[in-house]
């Protein structure tokens, strides 16, 4: 079967009204470029200063007065292994609490069905790789970020709970690590591509013998750009109703430290590169089994080296303004 990509978009249109959770973040911000290109003209989002998600009565608020019937739920706390590591209390709370409040919200207020962002980190440490959808909860989870993951665990039982007792359609989405235009670029709480990128870019203007990589180098990452993932957030709203999740990947996985060399090279930093074996590795792989999403009819089109040449490019133009 060819590849179709194009969502049918029948709950796209100027008149679906359509809320993403958020809109500021680099998924949120790329499901509402998709949603705009594909002719969504209704859509609705709130900052975090209009709105906090983390308040329940602010939420249910919110969904009274715009009764949206589409929900993309990307908003989350999210960050990379270090800010997994040392704020697990704000992992676990700002998830539970955010997709809580917007999950119950939406179906009391009837929407017609919801997306909710999962991640590749909910299954176990150790899993069979690639990762299958029915490898969820079988085995301990990696301890760096098991309460982001527990959090998200919740959630993609809380969606097939009110699907079992409301018959409300939530649907979940497992992503891969996701990278892109509008990342954060801040050293302590990024994930590693962005902190790549930062660190040879500054290494080369400043003209650094070496530049330092967490861990060992040897631990493997899936890498997915957001546009792929929003494009994939469209075609399952869409195409996409079950109470089981779906991973959404690239099937392409590489080493820390090629992705170093990678980043090294687009970047044009010619120093060396030192292992910081003191910081953690995490999993040791995290690659994900996408068979069932393909064979729904999608897949990833944005090649790893041209999608960090464009994140790149994007950094040198938003260096000031990127989050740090
Ligand atoms: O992207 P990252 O922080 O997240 O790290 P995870 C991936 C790998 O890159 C780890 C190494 O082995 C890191 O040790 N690494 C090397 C670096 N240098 C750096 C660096 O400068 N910065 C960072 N951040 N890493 C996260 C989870 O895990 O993945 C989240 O903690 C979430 O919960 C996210 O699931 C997708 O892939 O290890």
């Amino acid at each position: 079967m060819p590849f179709l990509n194009k969502t049918m978009s029948s709950f796209c249109n100027s008149q679906s009204k359509i809320y993403v959770a958020g809109h500021r973040g680099l998924v949120g911000n790329a499901i509402c470029k998709a949603l705009a290109q594909a002719g969504c003209t209704n859509l609705l989002t709130r900052t975090h200063a209009e709105l906090d998600l983390t308040d329940q009565g602010a939420v249910r608020r919110f969904f009274i007065e715009e009764q949206p019937e589409y929900i993309f739920l990307a908003a989350a706390k999210v960050g990379g292994i270090h800010a997994n590591d040392s704020s697990p209390a704000d992992f676990i709370r700002d998830n539970l609490l955010i997709q809580t409040n917007i999950i119950d919200a939406a179906w009391l207020q009837g929407a017609k069905k919801l997306l909710f962002l999962g991640s590749s980190c909910i299954y176990p440490k150790f899993a069979p790789q690639p990762m299958k959808e029915e490898h969820l909860l079988t085995g301990p989870l990696e301890p760096t970020n098991e309460w982001y993951a527990v959090a998200k665990i919740a959630g993609i039982k809380m969606c097939q709970a009110y699907r079992k007792q409301h018959g409300f359609d939530a649907i979940s989405l497992m992503p891969t690590n996701l990278y892109g235009p509008g990342d954060n670029f801040d050293l302590h709480s990024s994930h590693v591509l962005p902190a790549l990128i930062r660190k040879f870019h500054e290494a080369k203007i400043n003209d650094l013998p070496e530049v330092e990589i967490w861990g060992t180098g040897t631990p493997k990452r899936e890498f997915l750009h957001v546009d792929d993932l929003s494009s994939a957030c469209l075609f399952l709203m869409d195409n996409y109703s079950s109470a089981e999740i779906i991973n959404v990947g690239s099937g392409q996985e590489v080493t820390i430290a090629e992705l170093a060399a990678m980043v090294r090279e687009i970047v044009g930093f010619h120093g060396k590169i030192q292992y910081n074996a003191v910081m953690p590795d995490g999993t040791p792989r995290k690659l994900l089994d996408v068979a069932k999403l393909f064979a729904l009819g999608w897949k990833s089109q944005i090649i790893l080296r041209d999608g960090i040449a464009e994140t790149y490019s994007w950094f040198l133009q938003n260096a000031l303004l990127a989050r740090r």
